[in-house]
């Protein structure tokens, strides 16, 4: 049964060789039921790879979690151990769901790797394992799996660029848009309350016209840490435009609402900032505007809270109005 069990290894050295020496330096987890024959298969990897070995699903399922290796083999052969259900749990977790799998099955058990694949394994080798072909397959799916990692990664920094403001890291008005329209279609759904407020800093073209324009821009960012500072976790801070920032309060009526604005209000009088050693002092002002779903647009949301800056301003500035 143990002979049965055990990767038999057919190795040509040359070749071998040749493959080590190109240094992929993957991160390898070999999952077999017989410590042996996972010592055996990892020993043919180590040239070029870092192999973890874990003799049972659970071990493997926690330590892939873990390491997030960039392959899986998986030895389907062992009469007790549940490789099958190894893949589709792999499959199922949010860490380890793209780990490629490598199955290695018997020649007779063809139907079982089938399974795997549709399962999500990504390839397969039939005993008796050739050392070469294992090490060729391994290279090819870390490399796919490099690749497709690079990819989303790219993807992922494309869209965060697409939807914040260079200067202050804060999503941007498109962005904001968007997400306005989704709160108020939950709003609606749910029946909960949901506010918008614009904040506009006051007298902010005296502090480029005295400072310059590379400090108006430290204070716009400075002024966006505050506003992130002031909110819940739930509300979405966004830059406007020029000094003038849109905060999106989901389950926020009136009083939520105003005193949020407060908040933001106060904190950033409070906190004067440091321009070469000179606290300059700060204020903002702000209006604010609660959905009413039976007669609400975006656009007469966005207007009512902007009116209600208006007065801010005109009533003397550093105040939240409604
Ligand atoms: P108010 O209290 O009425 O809001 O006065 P204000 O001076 O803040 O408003 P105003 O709209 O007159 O001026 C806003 C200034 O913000 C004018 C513009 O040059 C400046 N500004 C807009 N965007 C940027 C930016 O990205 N960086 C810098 N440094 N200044 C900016
Ligand atoms: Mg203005
Ligand atoms: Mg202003
Ligand atoms: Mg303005």
């Amino acid at each position: 049964i143990r002979a049965e069990t055990t990767v038999d290894l057919v190795v040509r050295s040359d070749l071998v060789e040749q493959l080590r020496s190109s240094g992929l330096d993957g991160r390898l987890l070999i999952v077999d039921e017989d410590a042996k024959a996972a010592e055996r298969l990892a020993r043919t990897v180590r040239g070029q790879h870092s192999g973890t070995v874990a003799a049972s699903a659970p071990a493997a399922f926690a330590e892939a979690a873990r390491i997030k290796p960039e392959l899986l083999i998986i030895n389907l052969s062992a009469q007790s151990f549940d490789g099958l259900r190894l893949v589709s749990q792999l499959r199922a977790g949010e860490s380890t769901r793209s780990i490629p799998i490598l199955l290695i099955g018997e020649r007779h058990d063809e139907a079982r790797i089938a399974r795997g694949l549709d399962l999500g394994a990504n390839d397969y080798l039939l005993r008796p394992v050739d050392a070469n072909e294992l090490l060729a397959r391994t290279r090819t799916q870390i490399r796919h799996k490099r690749y497709a990692d690079g990819l989303r990664q790219s993807l992922t920094e494309t869209i965060e660029l697409a939807v914040r403001d260079p200067l202050t890291g804060l999503h941007n008005r498109r962005f904001m848009e968007n997400q306005l329209e989704k709160a108020m279609e939950r709003s609606r759904r749910d029946g909960r309350p949901l506010a918008v407020l614009i904040a506009d800093i006051d007298h902010f073209k005296r502090i480029n016209d005295e400072w310059g324009h590379d400090v108006g821009d430290f204070v716009l960012k400075h002024f966006a840490t505050t506003i992130t500072a002031a909110l819940r976790g739930s509300d979405l801070a966004c830059r406007y435009g020029g000094e003038e920032f849109v905060v999106l309060m989901p389950e926020a009526d009136a009083r939520v609402a105003r005193l949020i604005g407060e908040r933001l209000r106060i904190s950033v009088a409070e906190n004067p900032i440091d321009l070469s050693g000179q606290r300059v002092n700060l204020t903002v002002s702000a209006g604010y505007s609660v959905y009413d779903p039976t007669r609400d647009t975006s656009a007469t949301l966005l207007k009512r809270a902007d009116a209600a800056l208006y007065l801010a301003k005109k009533n003397g500035r550093n105040q939240v109005m409604a």
